[in-house]
């Protein structure tokens, strides 16, 4: 009997993947690859319900004959296993960048006789309810909460992009691009300090208000389903830090990072060019300490970030404050720098590494901008956050558009940069 494979990525069964099993029936025998967690996160979205009842849910499904994992979005493993006669897809892979996939399935089954089905993909009223609901789910506080936990243990390096408003939040959750036959997506949001207070025309002092940050965030969550981590600067006074951590909670933010430095926070991209405090490993520990008694769920993180290598204040003293943080409750460290060689951040990775194997590092590759996320993850790195460069690109190019009317008395000029009118009202999805 003829063998038809299907791959599927979903956490609840509807019409569209009633349809494809209903078609597959007709070639022979129903095999159905169950996307691991891993491959799904960077193809898909995350799921909901895990893998292994992934799997039950499709043997349930009448005409199903068998079910196998399939770890990787591209399908040449699970071509080796299975050799489908057929496989079988909605015809929405025609397109976007899933194309790249459909078109290395079809020279891998050409290679050896195999065939392709596309079916028409099924989107009705009752599919988009359920994507819908999904999608409500992934964004629901508890759920979000826990994911940055969930990320870590499930991929070698979450990458995390900034966000400071609900635009640049749909930027993050949505953009997918396909290379090298591969699709890549962003698994976490950053809500920069910096970004956040540029925005709004302010300095990067802790001048905006938490009550403003937390609007933020809110502007973000209404539209995106991925995690946050929240720039909490030096967290403020332990007496506010407290309150704070409550709230972040509340919000559904998965961690806060705050900075061991005291009184007038300034960027550490000034470096020593600005006069900034580093807090005692005393104080500061206080301040993890209290935020950790303070947190009511298990899987908010407060993450300690060492300011010891921008303040040159050098290795020794930012591995000691490492481990006393740890030891103080820290869910995590970030080490920061400011040199354009990633060098000392290596060493420190090395050798923080060869003490702590399983505490989470965070890195911030603003500057050190040469090195990989692989290479980063080598060095035993689990979060890297490109910190502020959608707010540097945005910049620059309303400053252009902006000089260049004033210049031609009109828009015409600037018009082939601009998004069309029309990407831009269907931008935004409506409920
Ligand atoms: C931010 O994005 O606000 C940060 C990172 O704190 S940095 O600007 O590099 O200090
Ligand atoms: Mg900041």
């Amino acid at each position: 009997m003829k063998k038809v494979y299907t791959c599927f990525c979903t956490d609840v069964i509807h019409d569209g993947h009633l349809n494809i099993i209903e078609n597959a029936k007709k070639y022979g025998r129903v095999i159905v690859g169950a996307l691991s967690d891993k491959a799904l996160i960077r193809y898909n979205r995350f799921p909901t319900v895990p893998q292994e009842e992934r799997v039950r849910l499709y043997k349930t499904i009448e005409g199903v004959d068998d079910v196998v994992i399939q770890d990787d979005m591209m399908y040449d493993d699970v071509i080796t296993l299975v050799q489908p006669d057929y496989i079988i897809h909605g015809n929405n892979w025609q397109e976007g960048p899933e194309k790249a996939i459909r078109d290395h399935v079809e020279e891998l089954l050409a290679s050896y006789g195999g065939e392709l089905i596309d079916v028409p993909y099924t989107y009705n009223e009752g599919v988009k309810k359920i994507d819908m609901r999904l999608k409500e789910k992934l964004a629901m506080p508890e759920f979000r909460r826990k994911r940055l936990r969930q990320l870590i243990e499930m991929t070698p390096v979450v990458k995390t992009m900034e966000a400071h408003s609900g635009l640049t939040g749909l930027i993050v959750e949505k953009t997918v691009v396909e290379h090298d036959g591969k699709l890549d997506q962003f698994d976490a949001m950053w809500v920069s300090s910096l970004c956040d207070s540029t925005a709004k025309g302010k300095p990067d002092i802790e001048l905006v208000d938490m009550t403003s940050r937390f609007r933020t965030i809110e502007d973000i969550t209404e539209v995106t389903t991925k995690p946050i981590i929240f720039d909490g600067d030096t967290g403020g006074l332990t007496e506010h830090f407290v309150y704070t951590v409550r709230s972040l909670e509340r919000l559904g933010v998965s961690a806060v990072i705050i900075e061991d430095k005291k009184g007038l926070k300034k960027n550490s991209l000034f470096g020593t060019e600005v006069e900034q405090t580093q807090a005692t490993i005393e104080e500061f520990s206080e301040k993890i300490r209290a935020g950790k008694n303070a947190q009511l769920s298990d899987d908010f993180m407060i993450i300690a970030r060492i300011e010891s290598l921008i303040l040159e204040q050098g290795m020794e003293d930012a591995l000691e404050r490492a481990f006393a943080f740890v030891k103080a409750g820290a869910d995590g460290i970030m080490i920061h720098s400011r040199k354009k060689d990633p060098a000392e951040i290596i060493e420190f990775c090395d050798k923080f590494r060869a003490e702590d194997k399983t505490t989470p590092i965070v890195v911030v590759p603003s500057s050190f901008n040469t090195i990989t996320e692989e290479e980063l993850a080598e060095h035993g790195v689990n979060i890297v956050i490109y910190a502020n460069q959608l707010t540097r690109s945005a910049f620059p190019a309303m400053q252009k558009t902006a000089e260049d009317i004033l210049k031609y008395h009109r828009a015409k000029e600037v018009d082939d940069r601009l998004m069309s009118i029309k990407d831009i009202i269907t931008l935004i999805d409506e409920l």
